[in-house]
Formats: C-alpha cells, structure tokens, sequence
C-alpha cells in the first residue's frame, strides 16, 4: 500500500507516475499500480525535485524600510541601515519574520534553505532565535544556518569570537566578509580564519567573496587557495564573486584554472547583485555579476540565491526560486536551448551540491519523498512562465496545494501556453 501515489506527471517528456512509502519515494515510471492511501492525478504538471534557496538572509527579511529606506541602493547603505534595524532585534521579531518567509517558501516549493545569519551583535540574538526557527520547522523546510559576520570578523569587535560562539550553539556552516573588512591584509587574514573555525569544528564555509565592482578585489583566489591546500574543496563555498565580472580577462582565465582544481561551490543572487551593484558607474554600467555563464561552461557548481526578501538591500520579493533562475537567464545572457535549463538546474540540483544533501535529495527512489509538481511541461517552460508551484510533498505528504487561476479571454478559456 503506497502512502501517496501521483499519477500521471510530465518528467522530461513523458507522463510518469510517483509512488511513496514510509516517506520514501518507491517508484517511478509508467502507470505504476495502486492502492494508495491517498492517490492524485497530477497530469499537466511538471514533477520535479525540491527547489532549493542556497542564499538567503532569514534574519534580515521583512524589514525594508525599517527604520529608514536604503535610498541609494548600494550594498554599503544597506549595511548601515540594518545597523540600525539591527538594534531593536527581538527573539519574537526575529522567529516572526523568518518563519513567515520560510512559509511563504514551502508553499513554492522550496525544501531547503541555506540562510546566512549576521553574528555581528554581541547578544547573538538573531542567531539564537534562527536555530530555534531551525528546530520549529523541521518536517517542513530543512534550514542549514552560516554564521556571517556582516561587519567583519577582524573590524568587528571579538569578531572571531562571536562567529566561534555562534558554531558552539550550533550554527552549520562558517561565514566570511573579506571585502568588508577594513584592509586588503585582515581581509586575507579573515579567509584564514574562517578555514581555520571550519577546520576546528569540521563544518562547510561559505564566504561572502569579493561582493563589488572593484577588480583589485581577489579574495577569491585566497578562498580558491585555502580550499584546495585544506583538501575542503567541495565543502567551499564562494556568495556573490561579482568582482569576477570587472576582472580582466587574462586575470579571470588564469583564475578559472584555479577555480577548477580547487573544485568550490559558487552562489550568485542576480536578483540583488543586478541592482545593488553598478551604482557608481554612469554609463556604460556594469551588471554586478559573477561569470555565471563561464563558470558553468567550465564544469564549476553554480547555484543562484534569492539573498533577499523585502530587506535593505532588496525592497521587493516572494522567495519563488523561479525569479533569480529567470533573472540568471536574463542578465547572465543563459538564453542558449541548454542554457535555460541549465539554470532550473541552478535552483534544484546544484544547489544541493552546494548544500552538500546530494546524497538525500533527487527523484529516486529511496530516497525522501520530497518534490513539487509546477504547471509546465518542462524546466524551460517553468522558467519561462514563472510557472505556479501547484503541489509541495514533503516525507510522502502533500504539504501545500496552490489551485489553477483560470483566464476567460471574449469568452474562450485562455493560457500562457503551458505545454511550449
Ligand atoms: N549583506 C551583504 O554583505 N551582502 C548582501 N548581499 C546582503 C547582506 C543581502
Ligand atoms: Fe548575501
């Protein structure tokens, strides 16, 4: 007896059926046989794997314009400004904001959530409150927590201290700011003690990693450097990198060499990236991003982030991983046949490597019954229409169900062409 048996969805053009058991999934194919406890017919809908945030900051979500709006848009006017929201930080205030974004997620399919949470505050109160956000929705939304030191490990008063207390309570994953810190120096000297937390307490990194326009900016080659001499490779993670996009090109290929053999994880938001950086040119103006074509064309994991939520770096936003995929598309020039599909990829399986769940996670079976069924035919259509996320199982339940809007056009049934 199946616990849920779907029937009928498009996988890679062809109708298929998913069966699951003690919140497994326990077959996959042509019209599988019942009985099931519960049985759907998913036809029309896409299965997929769950989409995955592998960039987010719960902490800071919901809060644009509080106390003040972010004006110019720049990376540095949303740091002072949530300096400023960041003093009125509750437990209560913090738990609210997240676990409102992280529902508004699971409802569009998003399973798990890689979070960076700002360690920069000598009470640790968002970070207290996220783990316990963390343990709340467990059996809902997997959420891995990186201890991010926002004001810098060495310009911030027990910096480093802070960021240790935060793994000791048992945040996941170590943080990093190099470009924020205040001299090329302690910036270098930063990246060596995030490896060395990781190190210690033997967790992922995921560095925050030349987040600016200037080319001088190479604290990637250091993170690059330091992963592969650890031997932490996959388990190195580099957030934002859009300096990549003002490096030379002789400097960018001589890197990409690098970049290969220390084999790290990327995450770009080019969302947030596309407007708050650039700011400082006038014309011709930068995108802001990384090289997210170049890097996926030399075999490098890239995942896309949303970053932000209705924050001070980024006043709008739902968390449908969708929008950065159709975004990708657009400002990373992705539109080749592959390349579309390519960044469905970005926010499913690859950023699970980047999460490192690879081995939990897929449309196979044994293992977790989690996936999401989307109204299109295939990933390209998905990211076309910005397609709605219609049904989210989660250990072999439907957790969130979305209905079909239905459009009447001189009084014909009218869609956006959900089949092409
Ligand atoms: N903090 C930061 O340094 N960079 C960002 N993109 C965000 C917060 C969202
Ligand atoms: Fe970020």
């Amino acid at each position: 007896m199946h616990q849920l048996l779907l029937k009928g969805a498009w996988l890679e053009g062809e109708t298929v059926d998913v069966a699951m058991a003690d919140g497994k999934i326990t077959a996959i194919g042509h019209e599988v046989p019942g009985p099931a406890e519960v049985e759907k017919d998913v036809s029309g809908l896409m299965l997929s794997a769950p989409l995955i945030e592998s960039h987010v900051h719960l902490d800071t979500t919901l809060t644009a314009g509080e106390p003040k709006w972010n004006e110019s848009g720049t990376l540095f006017e949303g740091i002072e400004t949530w300096a400023l929201r960041k003093k009125t930080l509750s437990r209560e205030d913090v738990i609210r904001r997240a676990t409102r974004l992280l529902h508004w997620q699971a409802a569009q399919g998003v399973l798990h959530v890689r979070s960076h949470v700002d360690t920069t505050d000598p009470e640790l109160t968002a970070v207290k409150a996220l783990l316990e956000v963390r343990q709340n929705l467990k059996g809902l939304v997997d959420v891995q927590l990186v201890a991010f030191p926002q004001e810098g490990i060495l310009s911030y008063p027990k910096g480093a201290e802070l960021m240790e207390e935060a793994l000791k309570l048992g945040v996941d994953v170590v943080g990093g700011i190099p470009h924020y810190e205040l001299t090329r120096d302690m910036g270098a000297e930063s990246v060596a003690t995030s490896f060395r937390l990781a190190e210690k307490y033997g967790r992922p990194i995921d560095i925050h990693c030349d987040e600016t326009d200037d080319p001088q900016s190479r604290f990637l080659e250091i993170v690059a450097a330091l992963a592969t001499r650890s031997g932490m490779g996959e388990m190195v993670t580099a957030s934002h990198t859009t300096a990549m996009g003002s490096y030379d090109d002789a400097y960018a290929f001589k890197l990409m060499g690098f970049l290969r053999r220390a084999r790290i994880n990327f995450v770009a938001n080019p969302l947030v990236n596309i407007t708050l950086q650039g700011r400082m040119d006038t014309y011709p103006k930068r995108r802001g991003l990384t090289r997210i074509k170049e890097l996926w064309q030399n075999g490098l994991n890239v995942s896309l982030g949303y970053d932000d939520v209705m924050d001070p770096w980024y006043s709008l936003g739902t968390g449908n991983m969708l929008q950065p995929a159709h975004m990708a598309v657009h400002a990373a020039q992705m539109t080749g046949r592959q390349e579309v599909t390519a960044c469905y990829d970005m926010v499913t399986e690859n950023a699970a490597r980047t999460l490192g769940i690879s081995d939990r996670y897929g449309l196979e079976v044994g293992k977790p019954a989690d996936l999401v069924l989307i109204e299109a035919k295939d990933k390209w259509n998905a990211i076309r229409r910005l397609a709605p996320i219609r049904l989210v199982v989660k250990g072999g339940k439907v957790v969130s169900e979305t209905t079909a809007s239905k459009t009447t056009l001189l009084g014909a049934p009218l869609d956006l062409g959900a089949e092409r």
